[in-house]
């Protein structure tokens, strides 16, 4: 038997279905946007998200990236949560690429940055200070857990970036895991923001591709950036075939990842050495801080056939996902249990 991954949802494999629609997917040459499956995959994509235009990528650290480098200018400055996926898993692009001096506020539990500190930390006018140009959210927040931001924050934060004139992004890699978990239309979570990314590569399951959306008059100016930092992917109807049938085919079924995730984080509550919130989880994320250095329980893990990722020095990230089952979840939950016994008598 193969390990059980669950070191993220990137793991997923394509479905056969999609496998099958990216045989037989019709395209053309995206550069000149003249490809019919992503163009039908774009609009499809704004259309689901509330926005007017959406823009084919090849990655969600590029949707985020194209973003800040189509809302910013070189010195100015973004406010991030000190979680944020942007802040710590994107090589410092915005800095690196795009000149932007990176803010950040504390990200609470919830993967929330407190409004108050947010108003705090927009700059002044003065010839000596950058200007706050864009404001970040992430919904769900990876590192705090696959936390959901509910509506009524996001529009509180909307209202007050609006009252300031800056524009807010939303990194909603994986915002449809929001909606099912709310029961809500994913344009609620989405409201108000001016640019969202989601990824399709994640638990939706299909092999590439993110989506940046907004205006139409923005999205225009973004492919102008996508194509600097050589976004641009020629047939790529190929992989957006899969992307199609990635929202129309996978989003519903996130619920039986986010009851995976609860099952899991309950049992792993009862492990010896791991310390989970079991009732805080709410999609298919699931942190576990760790009695021994993570890295080593990782490792031992990992001999053992299952697989999960290093989160810090004594933290481990678990993520459920398509292709895991159930009974994976009871095997991995017997593994950690003999493998974290045993590292305990040591
Ligand atoms: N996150 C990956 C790793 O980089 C940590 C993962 O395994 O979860 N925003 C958020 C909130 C993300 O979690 C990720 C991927 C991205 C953006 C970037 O997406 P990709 O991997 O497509 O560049």
């Amino acid at each position: 038997m193969g390990a059980i991954d669950l070191r993220s949802d990137t793991v997923t494999q394509p479905t056969p279905a999609m496998r099958e629609a990216m045989a037989r997917a019709e395209v053309g040459d995206d550069g000149w946007g003249e490809d019919p499956t992503v163009n039908r995959l774009q609009e499809m994509a704004a259309e689901r998200l509330g926005k007017e235009a959406g823009l084919f990528m090849p990655s969600g650290t590029m949707s985020n990236l194209v973003a800040i480098l189509t809302h910013c200018q070189r010195g100015d400055e973004i406010i991030l949560g000190n979680e944020a996926h942007t802040f710590y898993y994107e090589v410092g692009g915005a800095a690196a690429l795009g000149g932007v001096h990176v803010r950040v506020v504390y990200n609470d539990p919830q993967g929330r940055m407190d409004p108050e500190e947010v108003e705090g930390a927009i700059r002044l006018p003065g010839l000596g200070f950058p200007r706050t140009a864009l404001i970040c959210l992430e919904n769900t927040h990876n590192r705090c857990g696959g936390a959901v931001l509910s509506p009524e924050y996001t529009a509180t934060m909307v209202s007050l970036a609006k009252r300031h004139e800056i524009p807010v992004h939303l990194d909603g890699a994986r915002i449809f895991n929001g909606a099912v978990y709310l029961g809500c239309d994913v344009r609620q979570l989405t409201d108000g923001v001016d640019t969202v990314s989601f990824c399709l590569s994640k638990g939706l399951s299909a092999p590439v591709g993110s989506l940046l959306c907004g205006s139409a008059d923005f999205i225009g100016r973004a492919r102008r950036y996508r194509r600097m930092v050589g976004g641009v992917m020629r047939q790529s109807g190929v992989l957006a075939a899969a992307g199609i049938l990635a929202l129309e085919t996978m989003v519903e079924r996130l619920a039986e990842d986010h009851e995976n995730a609860r099952h899991l984080a309950h049992g792993l509550a009862d492990v010896p050495g791991l310390s989970v919130d079991a009732e805080a989880v709410q999609t298919n994320i699931v942190i576990a801080d760790t009695a021994n250095p993570a890295a080593e329980v990782a490792a031992e893990l990992a001999q053992e056939g299952v697989k999960a990722s290093v989160y810090g020095p004594n933290r481990l990230r678990f993520v459920t996902h398509y292709g895991i089952g159930r009974e994976d979840i009871d095997t991995a939950l017997a593994l950690i249990a003999s493998v974290m016994t045993r590292l305990q008598r040591l």
